[in-house]
C-alpha cells in the first residue's frame, strides 16, 4: 500500500459530536466564575495571577516579582514569604470558621469521622510536633505511605507547616516502588499505617514498608497509623505510633514562613517503564492556581459540600482533595473505600446522606457505574448535586451523557477537566456558568493560559485538525523540573517544539475552537498510513447499547502496518457472542468509517489500569502482540492481565 505521510494529517479527525448543552440561566445568574476572566487575563496574563496572589494568599512577606522565565525554568512570586498550611487552616480559623468542617470522612466498613477546621489545626500542629522529633526540619522530604484515612491530608499539611516536601505514594504499590522513590527523594521519615479496608477486606501496607526500608538508609524513623487494630510488627526504635508519637504532642506549633519557591512536594510519575520522574512542584505558584481554579471551575461557594472521589496518592488528590479545597475553606467529603462495597451504590448513598453538591470524579468510574446500569443511583435522592466534574481520560460522549442524566438529573452542568501531574492544576476545562459544553470535549482553555495544537513542524494546525497538545506561556502551578535532573526535565517536556511545553497529549480543535482530548500521542495508532487515536474508536463502541468500556490498541500487521484491537467490556445482562462482535465492528464503521473497523475485537471483564483509572494501553500491546509483559508496578489490580491474556487467543478476527 502506497502513502505518502506528508499528506496526511498529523492526527485524523473522525468523530464529530454535534450536541451542544449550554448552561442554564439560573446558574449563570448566580456563578462565581463570568466571561470576562478570559479578556482580563488576556490583556496582561502577569497581572491577572499578580492580582490573585494578592488577593487568595495570606503572605508573611508581599512578593516583589511576579514572575521570572528563564525558558523552561520559572519562578513565581519571588521576594515573597508564606506558610501553605498557614493558608489552608489558621487563617479560616483566626477568621471564625473553626467550627466549619473540613472533612467528612467515611471509612469503607461504615466508621465515620467529622473534622472541623479547628480540629485539623489541632492535629496538623501535633503532628508537625512528632515530625520535629524525628529531625524533620525545612527543607527534608518526608514519604508518606497510607490509606485514605484523614491522616493522609494531617501527614501532607503536617510537613507544609514545617517547609519540609512531602512525597505520596499510592497505598497500591509494591515495597520496590516504594523503596525506589524514598531513595530517589531521600526521605528521613516515612509516615504509613496498618493497612486499610478495600472491598470488605483488610489491606495490610505495614509489611511492604517494612520490606522497603531493608533498603532505605536515609530513613531515620517512621510513624504508623493504626487503622486495622495494630497486630503488626513494630521495629525499636525505627517504628512509632501515630496514637503515641502524635498523640502526646502539644496542639501549637508555629507555621515556618517560607519562600515562595519552597518545594511543596513530590509527586512522582511512572507512565513508562523508564525511573520514575519526581515532580516538583513549589508553594505559592501551585496553591494559588489550586485554589483558583477549585473555586471558579467548581463554582464553590461556602455552603456548598464538595466531593472529589479521587485517591490522595494521585495528584488530583493533592490539588483538588488536599490544598485546592483547604485553602478555600470548603466542606469535602473523604471515602477510603471501593464504589461497589458492600454494593454498587454506595457512592449514591453518600451523595444522599452528606447532601454532596459537588461530584469531582474519573471516567473510569462513570463508566463502571454505566455497566451497572441505572437502577442504582435510582435508588437515592441526588438533587443536592449541582456540579460534576470528570478528570483523568478523555470521557466517551457517551458516558458523559449517561453522568449528565443518571446523576446530574440532566441538570448539573459538567466540567470535563484536561491537566497533568506536571501542570499542578487544571488547565482546560468549562467554566460551568459561561461555557457551552459538548459531551466529551474538554472545551477552552482556562483563562491565563496558552494552548495550541500544532503539527510535526510546531505549527499551529487550523481549526478541524488534530495534532500535538502544547503550552506556550509559563503558569504558576507549573513544576518547576524533575527532582535532580533538569537535563531530563528540558528534554521531556521542552525539546520536542523548542520553546514550548509539550504534553505528550495527541488533540483536535473543532470547527468552533472546541478542545478535543485524544490521548497519550504513544498510544495513536498508525492504520495504512493513517494516524488514528484511540478514544475515537473507544467512544464509537461505547456508543453502541451493549458497551459498557473499550479500549483500542494497534496491533502490527503485514498490511496495514497496524491493525486495531478492541477490547470491549459489555454492559450488565449483555452476552458475548460472534454476532455481537461482528454488529459492534460494523457499528464502528458505521459512526466513523470503514478505516476504523477493528480487525481484532475481543469481550474481556476488565481491563489493566492505574490506580487513577487510565487504561494501561501498553499492557495491552503486549498482551495483542503476544509479547512478554512490560513494567507492571503502576497496575492497580495485577490479576486482571492474567484474565485477559488467558483469553486473549480467542480475538474475534474478521
Ligand atoms: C489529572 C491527571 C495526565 C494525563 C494527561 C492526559 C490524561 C487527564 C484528562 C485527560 C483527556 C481529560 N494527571 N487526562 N485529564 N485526557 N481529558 N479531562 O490525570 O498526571 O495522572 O495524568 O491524563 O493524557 O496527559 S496525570
Amino acid at each position: 500500500m502506497s502513502v505518502d505521510p506528508s499528506s496526511r494529517p498529523e492526527i485524523e479527525n473522525l468523530l464529530a459530536e454535534a450536541r451542544t448543552f449550554p448552561p442554564s440561566a439560573e446558574f449563570s445568574a448566580q456563578a462565581t466564575a463570568t466571561a470576562d476572566l478570559y479578556a482580563e487575563a488576556e490583556a496582561d496574563f502577569e497581572a491577572f495571577w499578580a492580582k490573585r496572589a494578592h488577593e487568595r494568599i495570606s503572605w508573611f512577606t508581599p512578593f516583589e516579582t511576579t514572575l521570572e522565565w528563564d525558558l523552561p525554568f520559572a519562578k513565581w512570586f519571588t521576594g515573597g514569604e508564606l506558610n501553605v498550611s498557614y493558608n489552608c487552616l489558621d487563617r479560616h480559623v483566626e477568621r471564625g470558621l473553626g467550627d466549619k468542617v473540613a472533612y467528612h470522612w467515611i471509612g469503607e466498613p461504615g466508621d465515620t469521622r467529622t473534622l472541623t477546621y479547628r480540629d485539623l489545626l489541632g492535629e496538623v500542629c501535633r503532628a508537625a510536633n512528632a515530625l520535629r522529633e524525628l529531625g524533620v526540619q525545612k527543607g527534608d522530604r518526608v514519604a508518606i505511605y497510607m490509606p485514605m484515612i484523614p491522616e493522609l491530608p494531617v501527614a501532607m499539611l503536617a510537613c507544609a507547616r514545617l517547609g519540609a516536601a512531602h512525597t505520596v505514594i499510592f497505598g497500591g504499590f509494591s515495597a520496590e516502588a516504594l523503596s525506589d522513590r524514598i531513595n530517589d527523594a531521600q526521605a528521613k521519615v516515612l509516615i504509613t499505617a496498618d493497612g486499610g479496608w478495600r472491598r470488605g477486606k483488610p489491606v495490610g501496607l505495614k509489611h511492604h514498608a517494612d520490606e522497603a526500608l531493608a533498603s532505605t538508609p536515609s530513613i531515620n524513623g517512621t510513624i504508623v497509623v493504626d487503622r486495622l487494630g495494630g497486630g503488626i510488627h513494630m521495629v525499636e526504635g525505627r517504628d512509632h505510633w501515630w496514637h503515641e508519637i502524635v498523640a502526646r504532642q502539644s496542639d501549637v506549633c508555629p507555621p515556618v514562613p517560607v519562600e515562595s519557591e519552597q518545594m511543596l512536594y513530590l509527586l512522582y510519575t511512572s507512565g513508562t517503564t523508564a525511573k520514575p520522574k519526581g515532580i516538583v512542584h513549589t508553594s505559592a505558584g501551585y496553591l494559588l492556581q489550586a485554589s483558583f481554579t477549585h473555586e471558579v471551575v467548581f463554582d464553590v461557594k461556602p455552603d456548598d459540600v464538595y466531593w472529589c472521589a479521587a485517591d490522595i496518592g494521585w495528584v488530583t488528590g493533592h490539588s483538588y482533595i488536599v490544598y485546592g479545597p483547604l485553602a478555600n475553606a470548603t466542606t469535602g467529603v473523604m471515602y477510603e473505600g471501593a464504589p461497589d462495597t458492600p454494593d454498587w451504590d454506595r457512592w449514591w448513598q453518600i451523595v444522599e446522606d452528606y447532601k454532596v453538591s459537588i461530584l469531582y470524579c474519573a471516567p473510569t468510574a462513570i463508566r463502571a457505574f454505566m455497566k451497572q446500569g441505572e437502577t442504582y443511583p435510582a435508588k437515592h435522592d441526588l438533587s443536592s448535586l449541582r456540579v460534576l466534574g470528570s478528570v483523568g481520560e478523555p470521557i466517551n460522549p457517551e458516558a458523559w451523557l449517561w453522568y449528565h442524566d443518571n446523576i446530574g438529573g440532566g441538570r448539573a452542568p459538567i466540567v470535563d477537566t484536561w491537566w497533568q501531574t506536571e501542570t499542578g492544576a487544571i488547565l482546560i476545562s468549562p467554566l460551568p456558568g459561561v461555557t457551552t459544553t459538548k459531551p466529551g470535549s474538554a472545551t477552552f482553555p482556562m483563562p491565563g493560559i496558552a494552548v495550541d495544537v500544532v503539527d510535526a513542524k510546531g505549527d499551529s494546525v487550523p481549526l478541524g485538525g488534530g495534532g500535538y497538545l502544547v503550552l506556550k506561556r509559563p503558569w504558576p502551578s507549573m513544576l518547576r523540573g524533575i527532582y535532580g535532573d533538569p537535563d531530563r526535565y528540558r528534554s521531556t517536556y521542552w525539546s520536542r517544539f523548542p520553546g514550548m511545553y509539550f504534553a505528550g497529549d495527541g488533540a483536535k480543535r473543532d470547527l468552533d475552537g472546541y478542545l478535543w482530548l485524544l490521548g497519550r500521542v504513544d498510544d495513536v495508532m498508525n492504520i495504512a498510513g493513517h494516524r488514528i487515536s484511540t478514544i475515537e474508536i473507544e467512544s464509537a463502541l461505547v456508543d453502541h447499547k451493549s458497551v459498557a468500556e473499550a479500549a483500542v490498541v494497534g496491533k502490527s500487521d503485514d498490511i496495514t502496518g497496524q491493525a486495531i484491537f478492541a477490547f470491549v467490556i459489555l454492559r450488565a445482562g449483555q452476552e458475548p457472542s460472534d454476532a455481537l462482535a461482528v454488529q459492534l465492528r460494523e457499528h464502528v464503521a458505521y459512526v466513523i468509517g470503514p478505516i476504523a473497523r477493528p480487525k481484532y475485537l475481543m469481550f474481556t471483564p476488565d481491563l489493566p489500569k492505574t490506580r487513577s483509572g487510565k487504561i494501561m494501553r501498553r499492557l495491552l500491546r503486549d498482551i495483542a502482540e503476544g509479547r512478554v509483559l512490560g513494567d507492571t508496578t503502576t497496575l492497580a489490580d495485577a490479576n486482571v492481565v492474567d484474565v485477559i491474556r488467558d483469553k486473549s487467543g480467542s480475538a474475534e478476527e474478521d
